[in-house]
């Protein structure tokens, strides 16, 4: 799916602004609703999550519907063209109606979706209602539990649950723009890159709607100079003395694309390109056919106001940040990313493991930790599976072009360990592997007690990448133990399948910023800082071992628990970004590591 941009043969229409909002309820929603402007409608920010910018718990903890209304028009002389709405993500799932006409709606709140609105417009101003709804259910990913109830004395109550640890913040989180297109137009372009010697080939492969076909590539470097051009809507285009997008050195060339009709160009697009390849082979993850180390975070697009909307400035602020901590890399816990984030990670070389909305595939995780619930086979109960190969052809559709994208997350801790795993994820790694143009190696993140033997997803995968939290939610404060528990089940991990990678994909303690001790205990910087350093030494003992991301880049929302204060403080930084001592650490270990060859 292409980003949006204006081109010689396109305009963008940015509807970012205040709209009108209001709350509906959880049950089915009216649509006569939409058949007339908002009563009582207050003020709503797009994008934003609407939950913190209401300041009551009524808005912050709604359940259900909400509607969001706006007006816009679109210039005539653009009229004749293809009109397109096009939404960069709609949390959970958006129903989208024009002058009261409903034209469609999306599943799925963390990918883009868009309509061709033409047949309903009218000139002058139109009336948009998005309606939105937040709920998380067994089907839904991310995974939630849905509770209608009677309780006496107080009625009828609707609670929704995420089994997810972060706050279910919902609705327009991303742009939402109109853009236009010829009749005839570009719908699609994929980009493979490989290298021979010093020579770059960049296989580009076109797709066309409306019966023109001519093609023109011309791909440029970054002073603007011809690199290399060819014709066709599939080709091979060799430049010379390529320049590799390499991690933190990105490079990025431009290929333009011109469909023509008897010489005349009807419709014409550009993406950037980074020359790279990625390999997996002999426990080692290749970029660029060298050794890489990845070094960074699990990260979660989240801050005070905006909740989980787009905000640029932060996300400006972060690769910042990221690149002052000596990171290289970080992993799209627990959903896809806002475009705009991955084509800022081109563009620093930040290498990004690129994640799907699935967590919460684990109905007994209460009962692990807390010896509580009933047990249910999480794979005889959960109904995400249709939902799960929808959203991976979804995310792989909408970053298959990046470079900075080197591996794909097909879910985050699910339950691995219980038997139907396998079978629930063969086919959807396959799918994986079947949509990526590039082939890019393929993940499955898993949790603490699906250790080697029990895990029954380990052979599936390209890399093993692993959450744990000894020193933390076992061995709780005792360090030495956990160590040595790390250090083993690694051991383990290797002689089970040698030729594997290992990634940490998650490693971290809750930290309040400014709790101090003589004594390292839980909770204070000087026990991040002490766990930190003592997973370091054992990653620095395992050869096998290609990168560390701790848990997490900065403290998170979530939503309230008796493990959570006022959210998740596992953050390297606070939520308002500021470095907690651990920070400097890192910084101290990381800008002394190199990229590649490391081990
Ligand atoms: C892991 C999850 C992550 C949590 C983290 C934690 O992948 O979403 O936030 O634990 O407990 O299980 O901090």
């Amino acid at each position: 799916m292409l980003y949006p941009i204006s081109t010689d043969t396109r305009a963008v229409i940015d509807l970012s602004g205040i709209w009108s909002f209001v709350l509906g309820t959880s049950d089915e929603f009216d649509e006569t609703f939409v058949d007339h402007p908002l009563v009582g409608a207050m003020p709503m920010a797009v994008p934003a999550s609407y939950n913190d910018l209401g300041v009551t718990s009524k808005i912050r903890n709604h359940v259900g519907w909400v509607c969001y209304e706006s007006t816009f028009s679109v210039p005539s002389v653009l009229l004749s063209e293809r009109v397109v709405l096009r939404f960069g993500s709609v949390t959970h799932f958006g129903r989208v109606f024009i002058n009261g006409k409903y034209v469609g709606e999306h599943n799925g709140g963390f990918t883009p979706f868009e309509f061709e609105i033409n047949k309903f417009l009218i000139s002058g101003p139109n009336r948009l209602s998005v309606m939105v709804n937040n709920v998380v259910d067994e089907t839904t990913l991310p995974v939630g539990t849905y509770f209608d109830q009677e309780i006496s004395g107080l009625g009828r109550v609707v609670k929704n649950t995420p089994n997810f640890d972060f706050f279910n913040y919902a609705g327009i989180h991303r742009p939402v723009k109109i853009y236009t297109t010829p009749r005839s137009y570009i719908s699609d372009l994929s980009v493979v890159t490989s290298t021979v010697g010093s020579l770059g080939h960049v296989q580009v492969d076109v797709e066309v709607v409306g019966g023109a076909n001519h093609l023109k590539m011309r791909l440029r470097d970054e002073d603007g100079n011809l690199a290399a051009s060819g014709d066709g809507p599939s080709k091979t285009l060799e430049i010379g003395d390529v320049v590799l997008w390499e991690p933190l050195d990105a490079y990025l060339y431009n290929l333009e694309v011109d469909l023509c009709e008897n010489g005349v160009v009807l419709d014409t697009y550009s993406i950037p390109v980074g020359v790279r390849t990625v390999d997996v082979r002999d426990a080692q993850f290749l970029i660029n056919g060298k050794p890489f180390y990845f070094k960074g975070f699990g990260k979660h697009e989240d801050s005070s106001i905006h909740g989980r909307g787009f905000d640029e400035a932060l996300n400006v602020a972060d690769f910042n940040l990221a690149a002052w901590i000596g990171a290289n890399s970080f992993r799209t816990a627990h959903y896809p990313y806002s475009e705009e984030i991955l084509r800022l990670a081109d563009r620093q070389g930040i290498v990004v493991i690129d994640e799907t909305p699935a967590v919460g595939l684990h109905l007994n995780f209460a009962a692990v930790l807390f010896g509580s619930r009933e047990h249910r086979n999480t794979w005889e109960h959960i109904g995400t599976f249709a939902n799960h190969q929808k959203v991976i052809e979804e995310l792989v559709a909408r970053d298959k072009n990046h470079p900075s994208v080197v591996m794909w997350s097909i879910a985050n801790e699910p339950a691995s360990e219980e038997a139907g795993a396998r079978q629930y994820f063969a086919p959807l790694v396959e799918l994986a592997r079947k949509c990526d143009p590039q082939k890019r190696p393929v993940t499955i993140v898993t949790h603490q007690w699906a250790t080697p033997g029990v895990c029954e997803v380990a052979e599936l995968v390209d890399v093993l990448a692993l959450n744990r939290y000894y020193g933390w939610y076992v061995d709780s404060g005792d360090l030495e133990a956990a160590g040595e528990h790390l250090h083993q089940e690694l051991i383990d991990w290797h002689n089970l399948h040698p030729q594997k990678p290992i990634l940490m994909t998650e490693y971290g303690a809750d930290t309040v910023a400014g709790l101090h001790d003589v004594d390292p205990v839980m909770f204070t910087e000087e026990f991040q800082s002490l766990f930190l350093s003592t997973y370091h030494e054992v990653f620095d003992k395992c050869s096998w071992v290609v990168g560390e991301q701790v848990w997490n880049f900065a403290d998170f929302a979530t939503s309230q628990g008796v493990l959570r204060v006022q959210g998740n403080k596992k953050g390297v930084f606070t939520r308002d970004r500021k470095p907690k001592a651990a920070a400097h650490e890192l910084r101290r270990r990381w800008s002394s590591m190199a990229n590649y060859n490391y081990k």
